[in-house]
């Protein structure tokens, strides 16, 4: 691979913990509003925010992308197979410590390459997952999750468990269960399915009803086989409306929950909802959080956010103050997140190739959920749009209103009612003076 000759660090040797210095520092490498240690409500930052680190983004991906080759400057870039393997997972823990993260999440051809035989892949996957396991025990590190990749090699063309053939199919049952297998081993507390390749480009070759029937039964498969070795942790599944695939199946949030309603998975999965997917998805981040926490079914979140002005998933570091507090409201109206974390699915960009710029953005995305969560616990301690939105419902809490939410009305009395009342007065939604209401929460703080 050809590589410019730019400097940057070589390694994190010479780097220290990363150490929270307050809002007044302007020292690159300390957290500004990130204090694990701080109490937060019932809770410290830590707690709330159980930060994890993709493997995928930070310790895989060279930089590669549609137009150009790696532009990544790696202490592990000297080596190749296995060897490289091994490196990126020496380093990874040594980011995981400089970071003081709690979690971390991969697939599995990010922690190993794939061999030239399902055996001598699991074989690799093994060696390094052995090896992964004595640097979790020594760091107190744990796994947020892991997933199955079915979507890069050649022969998940036309998806995995959607996949018009059924040998391909069997491979990924394969391989899934070998990824059960793993997050048993590893004790992670979630295991991840994102759609890869599930989904379809035309339905002129496509039988849509079987896809999603394959798919269920897969699911299923995955739920009865974990249960059969004794994995415990939840199921997610993270919606994605496109890319790689025209129509992703798992859509949104609403689109997957009807589905695991429908094939009766919803006892087993949670959702994983992904900041960029819900924008690609024509959605906010708070809308897609909100809708999986009003169906109990909010799991666990993957930081990240997407460009305003580009229609693809370009997996940005969080940085926007509005959506991760919108995004920590939502977290915290929920409760937490459970077994679940905020898992940065987000990516240096291209021309950011210094070792330390890993540092940089996930100092940058840290804090942005850091101080997130302080200005959400503020306005929901203090009731600021809570009192709003209860007076503005004001109306069903007595007379019509009330017989309305009690079940007690039907389209005669309803009819009765406003025969006499049909002069009605709306009141203002007030959206512009809620918004400066936020500013100033946010500003404050
Ligand atoms: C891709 C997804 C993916 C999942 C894990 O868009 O975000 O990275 O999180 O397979
Ligand atoms: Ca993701
Ligand atoms: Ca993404």
């Amino acid at each position: 691979m050809v590589k410019s000759n730019l400097q940057s660090i070589r390694n994190l040797d010479g780097i220290s913990k990363i150490q929270y210095e307050g809002k007044q520092s302007t020292n690159p490498l300390a957290f500004k509003h990130y204090d694990p240690n701080e109490v937060i409500g019932d809770k410290t930052m830590k707690e709330h925010l159980r930060f994890s680190i993709a493997y995928w983004h930070t310790l895989t991906a060279d930089g590669t992308d549609m137009f150009g080759t790696g532009t990544m400057q790696r202490s592990w870039d000297s080596y190749s197979g296995m060897d490289l393997a091994k490196a990126r997972l020496d380093a990874a823990f040594q980011l995981f410590d400089r970071l003081d993260v709690p979690y971390f999440s991969f697939h599995d051809r990010d922690i190993a390459p794939e061999g030239d035989s399902l055996q001598e892949t699991n074989q690799q996957l093994d060696l390094i997952v052995g090896r992964m396991k004595d640097y979790m025990k020594d760091s107190q590190v744990k796994l947020l999750w892991n997933t199955a990749n079915m979507f890069k090699h050649p022969r998940f063309v036309h998806g995995a468990a959607t996949s018009c053939h059924a040998d391909v199919f069997a491979y990924a049952a394969a391989q899934v269960k070998k990824g059960i297998e793993t997050a048993k081993e590893l004790d992670a507390e979630n295991y991840v399915f994102w759609g890869g390749r599930e989904g379809y480009d035309t339905l002129l070759n496509t039988d849509m009803k079987r896809e999603l029937d394959h798919l269920a039964t897969f699911l299923h498969m995955a739920v009865d086989y974990a249960k059969e070795i004794g994995y415990t942790g939840q199921m997610l599944i993270e919606p994605k409306p496109k890319e790689p695939t025209t129509h992703q199946y798992d859509t949104d949030a609403a689109t997957t929950i009807a589905f695991l309603k429908q094939y009766g998975l919803d006892q087993h999965f949670k959702l994983n909802i992904e900041a960029n997917h819900a924008t690609l998805a024509g959605h906010t981040f708070e809308h897609e959080l909100r809708v999986a926490s009003i169906h109990g079914l909010l799991g666990s979140v993957d930081a990240n956010q997407g460009h305003p002005l580009l229609g693809w998933d370009t997996d940005e570091f969080p940085t926007d103050l509005y959506a991760t507090t919108l995004a920590m409201y939502e977290i915290l109206k929920n409760g937490g997140l459970g077994t679940g974390g905020l898992n940065f699915d987000a990516k240096v960009r291209r021309a950011s190739f210094d070792l330390e710029d890993l540092l940089y953005a996930h100092i940058a995305g840290m804090d942005a959920f850091a101080k997130g969560l302080r200005v959400a616990h503020r306005l929901i301690e203090n009731r600021v749009f809570e009192d709003v939105i209860k007076h503005r419902y004001r109306s069903f809490s007595e007379g019509i209103g009330r017989d309305i939410s009690e079940g007690k009305a039907n389209f005669h009395t309803l009819e009765e009612y406003a025969l006499k009342h049909s002069v009605m007065r709306n009141e203002s939604g007030r959206e512009e003076q809620l918004k400066a209401r936020l500013n100033q929460y946010l500003l404050e703080d």
